[in-house]
């Protein structure tokens, strides 16, 4: 499978990918940030299926239907917090990526768009957490049986451009 990572800029609410990815919390009950913006967009059916799925433990993903959204599947990954980064905080976060990835491949999924995860509310460094998320998407893809694109929607410019510096040091290294 070739390896397809990229980063755009965009409102990931109006994606047109197969699935799409929340940085929710683990009560999967709702938020600010991409997670409100993604229950705004996908209307209260939404929160009524994540109420069905008994929350998310950090770095795990469960995935629920896209509802009003373009997106056919939302997949909803509770990251970690940020707490100085001697709490395992960089595997946590590649867990988030790796099994959001994985649970969309299961339901066969062929394009997936990712937010940065953690990097808001949650305070992760965003110059640590793009190589990671973009090491961790890499590796995870060549083990995908129908997985065949995967983006970043980056919302601000410097998220762009931080996604877009860790992915051109990954290709400079494969
Ligand atoms: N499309 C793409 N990216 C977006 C959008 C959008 N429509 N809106 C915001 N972002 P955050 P976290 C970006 O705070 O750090 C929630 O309350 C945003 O600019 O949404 O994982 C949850 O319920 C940033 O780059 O998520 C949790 O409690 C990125 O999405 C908590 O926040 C992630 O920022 C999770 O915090």
């Amino acid at each position: 499978m070739k390896i397809n990572v990229s980063v755009i800029r965009g409102d990931i609410t109006k994606s047109r990918s197969d699935a799409i990815v929340n940085a929710a919390n683990p009560s999967l009950l709702g938020g600010g940030g991409v997670d409100g913006a993604i229950h705004r967009a996908a209307g209260p059916r939404l929160q009524a299926a994540c109420r069905r799925l008994n929350g998310c433990m950090v770095g795990e993903a469960k995935i629920t239907p896209g509802f009003d959204l373009r997106a056919a599947y939302v997949v909803h990954t509770a990251g970690p917090v940020w707490q100085g980064g001697g709490y395992g905080e960089s595997e946590l976060l590649a867990n988030s990526y790796r099994n959001s990835l994985l649970v969309a491949d299961a339901h066969r999924c062929r394009t997936v768009d990712f937010p940065s995860i953690s990097t808001g509310v949650y305070g992760f460094p965003l110059v640590k957490a793009a190589p990671v998320a973009v090491r961790t998407l890499m590796a995870t893809m060549r083990t995908c049986q129908y997985v065949r694109r995967v983006r970043i929607v980056a919302f601000d410019a410097h998220t762009y451009e931080t996604f877009a510096a860790a992915i051109a040091a990954n290709a400079e290294m494969a």
